[in-house]
């Protein structure tokens, strides 16, 4: 029997009262979209089809450099955020997979927590390595490098992590490794430019060489953070140098917060695309740097071109297009639950839009230089208010169509506060 933390009952009873309303903007943006020729009920399987997978770490609240400001009841270990995910994905259906990170994550028996997700309807995404942060006991310090320290024991040390990382995820049921690595340097001069990133490459490679068949090993680029001077893989570029390098199996991840502000992401994700190289995404929003902000809170407009990005790939896959979908934010302020469903429908909102842009108009347009109405063709799907896809995608599929109201109603996290283990100050994600 599948573990639910909602009660079905209050779901189905808060569905009831608004499947009238429901039903009608349905049908009104039906009719809309039929006269432009588009069929809601295929868009809305699309949307029912679509997924994207939740951070392990983004179940608790995030902290800054300053503070961090526990929330009562949030999950201290990661049986209580499996938990806390599965409440996302029963009232939003569409994040049936958690993204782990080690050694955050770890725990004895492996098999035992897939068991535990799988009861809970969830599966594992991409195994995230942490070379960025000692650990008790831990024999090399990475505080001046990891996969790209001068030590050549420090950088064993970070190749063995990320192996025994793909070990724990081929008992989870996972099949990607993401390497986001703090490599870099605060002062110039401090490290070789060139020679740091060879070194990085050699390691890189012996995970790679580590790395199952039927995996894939995913590349972050991250421009500043935690090093203010320069960081061995900063950018797309370094990051498909790094890819290309190291082999087929080897693909780019993009997190949306990582760049330097107005950087035209969506141009980086089709590049990266026509290289084979989209490997995935982490989800975010920023306004200033890598802020972590919840997914379109700031920018819907940049997430909508990256999915028009993304749904053309779609339709013309070259050589592949499996891009693994992750959210990575961190919430401060806000309960982490509330801000995962309203990233994850932020999210495929925009995939949906995306899927409205009227292809055929806008390649013609752009075919023949009409700028305005290339530009109209792309706004006039932004504009379009597709929630009531969004919310009839989960009611169908047993979600809330209201998840705020059933979530605050079912009075969750005040039950966990009673039951859990308070979280310390103190700063940082774990
Ligand atoms: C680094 O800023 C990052 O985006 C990487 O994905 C890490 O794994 C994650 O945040 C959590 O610190
Ligand atoms: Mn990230």
């Amino acid at each position: 029997m599948q573990n639910t933390p909602i009660s079905p009952d209050l779901i189905e009873d808060s569905n009831a009262a608004n499947a009238a309303a429901l039903e009608d903007d349905y049908a009104s943006l039906g009719r809309r979209l039929e006269r432009l020729g588009i069929s809601i009920d295929s868009v809305k399987e699309k949307a029912r089809g679509w997924s994207v997978a939740v951070p392990s770490w983004g179940a608790g609240r995030g902290g800054t450099r300053f503070a961090k400001f526990p929330l009562a009841g949030e999950p201290t270990n990661i049986h209580e955020k499996l938990e806390d995910c599965a409440v996302i994905h029963q009232l939003g259906r569409t994040t049936p997979r958690v993204s782990p990170h080690f050694p955050w994550d770890c725990v004895e028996d492996y098999a035992a927590l897939r068991e535990e997700a799988e009861r809970y309807g969830l599966g594992f995404d991409a195994v995230n390595s942490n070379t960025f942060q000692d650990q008790p006991g831990q024999a090399q310090t990475y505080a001046t490098g990891s996969l790209s320290s001068t030590v050549e024991a420090t950088r064993q040390q970070a190749v063995e992590h990320n192996i025994a990382c793909i070990e724990i995820g081929q008992k989870i049921g996972s099949e990607r490794l993401t390497v986001w690595v703090g490599d870099g340097t605060n002062f110039p001069g401090q490290q070789d430019l060139g020679r740091s990133l060879d070194r990085y490459l050699d390691a890189a490679a012996q995970v790679y060489a580590a790395l199952p068949d039927d995996w894939l090993m995913m590349l972050e680029h991250k421009m500043f953070e935690p090093a203010f001077y320069s960081s061995v893989i900063s950018d797309w570029g370094s990051s498909l140098m790094a890819a290309q390098e190291l082999g087929e199996r080897c693909k780019c991840l993009v997190d949306l917060g990582h760049h330097a502000p107005n950087v035209n992401i969506e141009q980086i994700v089709a590049r990266l695309h026509r290289a084979g190289k989209l490997g995935g995404f982490h989800f975010n929003d920023s306004k200033y740097g890598d802020d972590d902000l919840d997914s379109g809170s700031i920018d819907p407009h940049q997430l909508f071109l990256v999915f028009n990005e993304l749904v053309e790939a779609e339709l013309n896959p070259g050589g592949g297009f499996d891009p693994a979908y992750m959210i990575d934010q961190s919430h401060n302020v806000t309960d982490p639950i509330e801000s995962m469903l309203s990233s994850a429908e932020a999210i495929a909102g925009c995939y949906v839009r995306a899927l409205l842009v009227d292809r055929d108009a806008l390649h013609h347009a752009q075919d023949s230089n009409d700028v305005m109405l290339a530009f109209r063709t792309l706004r006039a799907a932004f504009e379009t208010d597709v929630s009531p896809i969004l919310a009839k995608a989960r009611e169908e599929t047993g979600g809330a169509i209201d998840w705020l109201k059933v979530y605050r109603s079912s009075k969750y996290r005040e039950r966990k506060a009673q039951e859990r283990n308070a979280v310390g100050l103190g700063a940082g994600i774990v």
